[in-house]
């Protein structure tokens, strides 16, 4: 999409999106509204992904080195090298999916989610398809979107948050405003979704629901978080984008988003936690709790920060010692600007909680 992307695009961008969700249909005035928000992709650029890091904000990539091992001279190369690396894989369980109209969980096996994405007759939506330490790492390469993260061979009780997964979704897949623990990132193979952000608890106070935060437990379980596209286009926070061929997300995990797949979509998707964003994740995790401390015991708690803790002054060590070129790959260059940026904009409830936490000797990096 070029940078001419203009009101009648956004129009009809959200007119399309509008027939899966129809929360996003829009009128003109805030078809303007919404042009302002909008982030365009930009050519990668390393030292640019971690200052957005820093300062918590999101990134949309274009030429972003491609995942994948084996480079195809067509795009239909590329997506028959995917799925038959999905078939074969070797995964034997069953993939939870978001399913049909009503977008309700079902499980299917790898060669069924093919199959269904292939015909693209039924409504599917996949991403918990885990692809570390199974056979489609052969096709599909996970270092360039973790080479910063610090949860990629991290102790298991930490790593399993990296969730390095396939997204496969037909058109009109749906996910509905959520929020994640971790900052995520997602590159397409192939299609389109149209992401929409905005900040947490700014969108609670305005009345834009959070499946994660406000654990929205209704019934008929078809019901859908409540949102409204007036109120979303004047929240300062709120952003939109589409992820489509080549490109790279990178979106902080204090923002509550809702995704509306328009064309049948092929990625890959993680959560990290790296050098730039650790302050500001960790903060925001000692105030709020995370989901997976709402989800799992105690004693995961009594097991992750520690072990997380251990993982970055590990680190950090073997970096001290490393050339600047290792230094710059896993953003420590940019550890300054985040701690300022942390200290300029977090609650002091956070501040409160990092000083008082086992983290407080993240403040001294910066001096
Ligand atoms: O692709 C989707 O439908 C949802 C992806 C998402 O919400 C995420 O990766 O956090």
């Amino acid at each position: 999409m070029s940078s001419t992307f203009n009101l009648q695009d956004t129009r009809k961008l959200f007119g399309k999106a509008s027939q899966t969700d129809a929360t996003v249909s829009i009128t003109d005035p805030i078809a303007h509204k919404l042009l302002k928000s909008r982030i365009a992709p930009v050519t990668y650029n390393r030292k640019f992904m971690f200052a957005r890091m820093a300062k918590g904000e999101t990134s949309v990539f274009k030429e972003f080195k491609s995942p994948l091992r084996l480079q195809h001279k067509s795009d239909s190369n590329h997506i028959s090298e995917i799925l038959s690396s999905i078939s074969n894989s070797g995964i034997e369980h069953k993939i939870r999916t978001r399913a049909g109209q009503n977008h309700q969980w079902r499980y299917y096996t790898v060669q069924d989610l093919v199959k269904k994405w292939q015909r693209q007759k039924a409504r599917i939506n996949v991403t918990d398809l885990h692809l570390r330490d199974t056979a489609i790492e052969k096709t599909i390469s996970t270092r360039l979107l973790s080479e910063f993260n610090l949860l990629s061979n991290a102790p298991e009780c930490l790593s399993w948050i990296e969730m390095m997964t396939l997204v496969v979704s037909s058109a009109r897949g749906f996910s509905d405003s959520h929020s994640d623990d971790c900052d995520g990132s997602n590159h397409c193979f192939t299609g389109k979704k149209l992401w929409l952000a905005w900040e947490t608890q700014e969108g609670i106070n305005a009345g834009l629901e959070d499946l994660d935060r406000q654990m929205v437990s209704r019934a008929p379980i078809s019901a859908k978080c409540a949102f409204d596209i007036e109120t979303f286009a004047t929240l300062p926070s709120a952003h939109w984008f589409t992820v489509e061929p080549g490109q790279t997300l990178f979106m902080p995990g204090h923002f509550t988003h809702k995704v509306i797949t328009l064309e049948p979509y092929l990625g890959v998707g993680s959560f990290y936690l790296a050098f730039p964003n650790i302050l500001r994740t960790l903060s925001r995790w000692l105030v709020q709790k995370p989901n997976w401390e709402h989800l799992e015991s105690r004693s995961l708690k009594e097991q992750l920060y520690p072990a997380l803790k251990n993982t970055y002054t590990q680190k950090l060590k073997t970096l001290s010692l490393a050339n600047h070129k290792t230094q710059e790959k896993w953003g420590l260059p940019f550890i300054r600007d985040s701690i300022e940026h942390w200290k300029s904009n977090a609650l002091a409830t956070e501040i409160a909680a990092i000083t008082e936490s086992e983290f407080d000797g993240i403040l001294a990096w910066s001096s």
